[in-house]
């Protein structure tokens, strides 16, 4: 997918110091000189970035820029080795990647709802001179400072996610609506596979109201098994809120077409069927007025009809976009 970002946040992540070791001897009744007894120190806590799928933006981390793990504790004598620190846990929305500010590298991709991953490592606990205790020298005066925490420099960035992904067989319009409905330029022409990358655009539903839109490539049957341009695509519409089929009013069978496209997303991921989806049929106006009402009355109302290039159905199609969206928030308020 082309690298849309929406989101952006710099942050400072310190991982906690390992725990300096110890250096002590036994002291005990009667012993005049006891042996080493300094025990280790505890590790540093890490920073661990972890996926949240409930947050959908970075904003909490625009109010608080500074990240600090605890550190390790000292060790004790009587060989006791100082407690870890526990690691400090940020919460990222799904889509999230890390990236190191200093060398531009990439240390997280947080793509999968549960995704877990270190991105600023803990330093070890010093030894204790207990440790350090050999047959030539049983009193060792040698203890080790902990290792420091690794601190970084992060930037924080989220992949726009879109809500509404068009589904269609090559050539149905899907780019021609996500041309008209929002200022994506993608490319429209009259051959199949004329998008090869998915786009995205954001559409405006309303004043103060937007969603974004992504076209995908044309499936076919057969796309699960490589025909096509297969259907890896998908993985862009995988974490989209609301598919909307598309389909050209001439196909001959509407029907089949439908159950055609459900089949292919099915095989590439069964849990798409369960997604909110409608269906548009749309280049109305190649048709005769007559046949459309034939056609419509064919399929009742369960179906959107629409002309990306006259705009007749186009405030139809945009409020049951809008409707369905809406439908969700209400349906994810706990409560
Ligand atoms: N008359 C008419 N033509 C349309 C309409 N929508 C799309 N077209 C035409 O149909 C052809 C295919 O449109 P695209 O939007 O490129 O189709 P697509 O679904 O994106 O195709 P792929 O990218 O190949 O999957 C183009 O020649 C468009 O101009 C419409 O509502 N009415
Ligand atoms: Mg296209």
């Amino acid at each position: 997918m082309r690298a849309v970002f929406i989101d952006y946040v710099e942050i400072k992540a310190a991982a906690g110091n390992g725990g300096a070791g110890c250096m002590s001897f036994r002291r005990e009744k009667f012993v005049a000189k006891g042996g080493p007894d300094g025990g280790d120190g505890g590790r540093g806590g890490d920073i661990v970035a972890v996926t949240d799928p409930n947050l959908s933006t970075l904003l909490d981390y625009r109010y608080r820029r500074h990240y600090r793990a605890e550190n390790g504790r000292p060790g004790e004598g009587s060989l006791k080795t100082g407690k870890s620190s526990s690691d400090m846990v940020l919460r990222l929305p799904v889509g999230t990647i890390v990236i190191d500010r200093e060398t531009g590298a990439m240390i997280a991709d947080l793509d999968d709802p549960d995704a877990r991953e270190i991105i600023a490592r803990g330093g070890t606990g010093g030894r204790g001179n207990a440790y350090f205790k050999s047959p030539t020298n049983q009193a060792p005066r040698e203890a080790q400072p902990g290792q420091a925490g690794e601190k970084r420099k992060l930037a924080l960035e989220l992949k726009l996610l879109a809500d509404v992904g068009l589904v269609g067989q090559p050539n149905a319009g899907k780019s021609t609506i996500l041309a008209t409905f929002s200022a994506a330029r993608p490319k429209i022409a009259d051959y199949p596979f004329t998008t090869l990358v998915p786009n995205l655009g954001i559409v405006r539903l309303r004043e103060f109201k937007s969603c974004v839109m992504a076209d995908i490539p044309g499936l076919i049957e057969g796309a699960a098994a490589g025909k096509g341009l297969g259907h890896q695509f998908l993985k862009h519409i995988q974490r989209t809120r609301l598919l909307v089929y598309i389909i050209d009013v001439n196909e001959p069978d509407v029907l089949r077409t439908l159950g055609v496209l459900q089949q292919e997303l099915a095989d590439f991921d069964h849990t798409l069927l369960d997604r909110p989806s409608f269906v548009v049929i749309t280049k109305i106006d190649t048709i005769t007025q007559r046949d459309l009402k034939k056609l419509s009355n064919n399929f009742g109302g369960g179906y959107l009809w629409l002309s990306a290039v006259t705009g007749m159905g186009a405030e139809k199609f945009l409020l049951e976009v809008e409707r369905q969206l809406d439908q969700q928030r209400i349906e994810r308020t706990p409560g």
